[in-house]
């Protein structure tokens, strides 16, 4: 069993979750800085101000943004030829619209991308995770407005010139898909305009979901063309959020369920910047949903225009649908009914390694260019052991099974060519806000209630990932 000669290994993260450092050096508030922390039992609060009373754990992160360089450097020491990151939009443009950029932002990415390449490191740079200017979406409701493509196009072309040189590899949304549904959409397309509350209490129709969306379609489109026009040597990616769904039995009516669950979570959205139109389905979708979407003329073009040079997605677990009576799971951010052939995390998260190997097969059949995985990882609670230690054998397990499924589909044929783990270093978790659900290799000492020394710490993973990585997959799976 082989992985391709050049295949990327590395980890994969998100401005929001680690850097920290949110009012600092002219960054304005970005829309995770108005979550507070959660639980598995308790959502996280939106707040429309900043307020003293609340713990609002993006604030501080990990505070990567000053210690990106130890960080990288054990990047490295674990043997990543990859490192997925994002760009905080609001780093760069601290209210979406501003004059000018803020070249303190600009400037803290140059450092950022020149460690990267020090230590031999390709980064691969998500241009939205999760995150816009809240000043956005104070004055527009996020993606709800037309206005935001223009902004968006802006900010990306700012990017795209400044690191021209030292970026190759780039994402537009991260987990689009998720603007598909209900609470996902507030993360993904920002339309939480005025709301104060729990998160999961966030409601959005169809129409508001959809029309968000298609802005977002016609704005990765235009920046996808742009990149393509301008930058010859950009590869550009979509990023989906794949949520693996069984039919819950091989009754029909389970089975085209199934099928539904999977076009609208999964394949909408991959379907148009891949395929770069709107696929047959749609119109009997945004029927049944009472969906009318506002079109100009040039969107459809925009979007034939913008298609993606290559695939990647996250994947954690899978779920059931089904007709009959199916037990619901009951972890945070899990959609669908049990699975009595899975164990769960403590978050509920059904953990299905064979079917990252069945997902690989199912996008490459249906669009085959270049594939990555580029978030997958288990959130877990650690426990430090007195002599500063970490024995995580549950996470080398979830690595080592995943590892091995993707070297299963490789050998299908699955034009595979990296994988980046979710969250290598500690970070704050974008469902709940906190940090005792750590996916890390690295340990970071922070905690919900905001303390700790930030100091980092290997954990047996590290060293367990590293073995891996020598050997391009060849090693260290037993
Ligand atoms: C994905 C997001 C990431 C990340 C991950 C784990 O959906 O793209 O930002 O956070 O999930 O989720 P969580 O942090 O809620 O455990």
């Amino acid at each position: 069993m082989g992985f391709p000669e050049g295949f990327y290994w590395g980890g994969a993260t998100a401005a929001n979750q680690l850097e920290g450092a949110w009012d600092v050096d002219g960054r304005g508030a970005s829309v995770d800085d108005h979550f507070t922390g959660g639980s598995y039992e308790r959502p996280r609060e939106i707040t429309v101000d900043i307020r003293p009373d609340l713990l609002y754990p993006n604030h501080d992160g990990i505070d990567f943004y000053h210690r990106y360089e130890e960080d990288i450097a054990l990047f490295a020491e674990m043997g990543f030829s990859m490192f997925r990151m994002s760009i905080s939009w609001s780093r760069i443009f601290p209210n979406g619209d501003d004059p000018e950029p803020n070249e303190a932002g600009l400037a803290f990415y140059d450092r950022v991308l020149d460690c990267c390449r020090a230590h031999g490191i390709e980064p691969l740079v998500t241009l939205s995770h999760y995150e816009m200017p809240y000043s956005l979406v104070e004055r527009y409701n996020g993606w709800a407005s037309r206005e935001l493509i223009g902004f968006f196009e802006r900010y990306c072309a700012t990017v795209f010139e400044r690191y021209r040189d030292k970026v190759t590899y780039w994402l537009t949304f991260n987990e689009i898909n998720c603007g598909t549904m209900d609470i996902g959409a507030m993360m993904e397309t920002g339309i939480i305009q005025g709301f104060e509350g729990p998160a999961s209490a966030i409601r959005t129709t169809p129409q508001q979901r959809y029309q968000a969306l298609h802005h977002q379609f016609v704005a990765s489109g235009r920046v996808v063309r742009l990149a393509h026009e301008r930058y010859p040597q950009f590869k550009m990616g979509n990023m989906v959020g794949f949520l693996l769904t069984y039919p819950a039995t091989c009754d029909p009516a389970d089975v085209l369920l199934c099928q539904g669950e999977m076009r609208k979570t999964n394949w909408f959205c991959s379907d148009v910047q891949v395929r770069g139109a709107y696929p047959s389905y749609a119109t009997r979708l945004f029927r049944e949903n009472g969906v009318e979407l506002a079109m100009e003329e040039g969107d459809l073009t925009d979007i034939a225009d913008g298609k993606v040079d290559f695939y990647t997605f996250s994947y954690y677990m899978s779920n059931v649908v089904g007709t009959h009576d199916v037990e619901q799971t009951a972890g945070n951010m899990t959609f669908g009914g049990v699975n009595p052939y899975l164990e769960s995390t403590a978050w509920g998260w059904q953990v299905d390694s064979a079917g990252l190997r069945y997902a690989l097969n199912e996008i490459w059949d249906r669009y085959q260019i270049p594939v990555m995985v580029v978030e997958n990882g288990m959130g877990a609670y650690d426990t430090v052991e007195e002599d500063g230690s970490i024995h995580d054998q549950y996470r080398i397990d979830y690595l080592k099974a995943h590892v091995r499924a993707m070297g299963e589909a490789v050998e299908d044929g699955v034009g595979l060519i990296g994988y980046t783990w979710w969250g290598p270093i500690d970070l704050v978790s974008a469902g709940t806000g906190e940090m005792r659900k750590r996916y890390g290799f690295i340990y970071v000492d922070k905690h919900d209630d905001g303390s700790g020394t930030y100091e980092r710490r290997r954990k047996d993973s590290f060293y367990a990932y590293q073995k891996i990585i020598a050997s391009n997959g060849a090693e260290g799976l037993d």
